[in-house]
């Protein structure tokens, strides 16, 4: 649950970094989440009312909006008693924690949602008979018109991130029962093209705002533990970039392509090139960033770098 999100990076200005924070690091079923601006000012709890677990934040292209997935419940999400819990459903929300609204509806875990560049849509994983299969879903921000596009029995598909572009999403797939690779498949469906068939693990996608790289986190030790932040050309055609030594996972580029938001436990941001590595805010449990794209006519957060 720690090693796995799912972001697109959308073009703009440098807004505010939106993640999850655990005020426990054993209890990831209580986890909220905050923003804070790039410089470690402005921290801000945007679900202090939840209980249940809030995880896995996007923004929308034009970074109004933040989508998540959450274990929340209410009268359309009841505690499953098999679970213990309520399951994951899809939520959208302002970028300052208003508006709450639920999208999914239903009795399964949904998971790692990610915006469509004209806003309209979501595109998330729905995990189905047990743990043996997760397919990619995309339905209006509604909740209507939900579209499945994978149907892939025996196969785990998660964490789809939609291209800057709207051409195509890039996902995890585990289709080994063991390590993840690097797909894309086309909105509707079609064109399924895998970038990566390592038998090492590589997770943690994120398209830079001008759609030519994906960042991602890779262990090459697999089975063994080193997670590091690496970034590969769209076209998986040359041997990926590393860009951290001492660990990093869930990269995000900033919206303006010059930097990379990333965790180890607490957030850091470099620049994309992998150098200038400094915490957010030391101390402060951080996951699974993502950076808001701030329109071009309007004022970036202040950064001190
Ligand atoms: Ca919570
Ligand atoms: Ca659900
Ligand atoms: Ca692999």
């Amino acid at each position: 649950m720690t090693a796995t999100p799912a972001h697109a990076t959308f073009p703009g200005h440098n807004g505010k970094i939106v993640f999850t924070h655990f005020d426990d690091a054993d209890d990831e079923s209580t986890a909220d989440i905050y923003t804070i601006s790039p410089n470690g000012r402005n921290l801000l709890n945007l679900t202090p009312d939840s209980p249940a677990a809030d995880d896995f934040a996007s923004w929308s292209a034009d970074g109004s909006m933040i989508a998540f997935w959450s274990t929340r419940t209410g009268p359309d999400n009841p505690i499953d008693p098999a679970l213990g819990r309520a399951d994951q459903e899809i939520f959208v929300m302002n970028a300052n924690g208003s508006g709450l609204r639920q999208v999914t509806k239903n009795k399964v875990d949904d998971g790692g949602p990610a915006w469509s560049p004209d806003g309209d849509r979501l595109v998330f994983h729905r995990w189905l008979d047990g743990d043996s299969q997760a397919d990619l879903i995309t339905v209006r921000v509604n909740g209507t018109g939900e579209r499945n596009l994978t149907r892939s029995p025996g196969i785990v598909d998660r964490y789809p991130v939609w291209s800057p572009d709207g051409g195509e999403i890039v996902f995890m797939r585990d289709d080994s029962g063991f390590e993840n690779d690097i797909a894309t498949i086309r909105p509707d469906g079609s064109h399924l093209r895998a970038l990566t068939a390592t038998d090492t693990d590589e997770e943690g996608l994120d398209w830079s705002p001008d759609g030519k790289r994906i960042a991602f986190h890779w262990n090459v030790a697999t089975p063994d533990e080193q997670w590091d932040v690496y970034v590969m050309r769209r076209d998986g055609g040359s041997p990926p970039t590393r860009l951290t030594t001492a660990g990093g996972y869930n990269p995000a580029w900033s919206p303006d392509g010059r930097k990379i938001v990333f965790n180890t436990g607490e957030l850091f941001t470099m620049r994309a090139d992998g150098s200038r590595q400094k915490p957010v805010r030391p101390g402060f449990d951080g996951h699974h960033p993502d950076w808001q794209p701030v329109p071009r006519d309007a004022r970036a957060e202040d950064d001190d770098d």
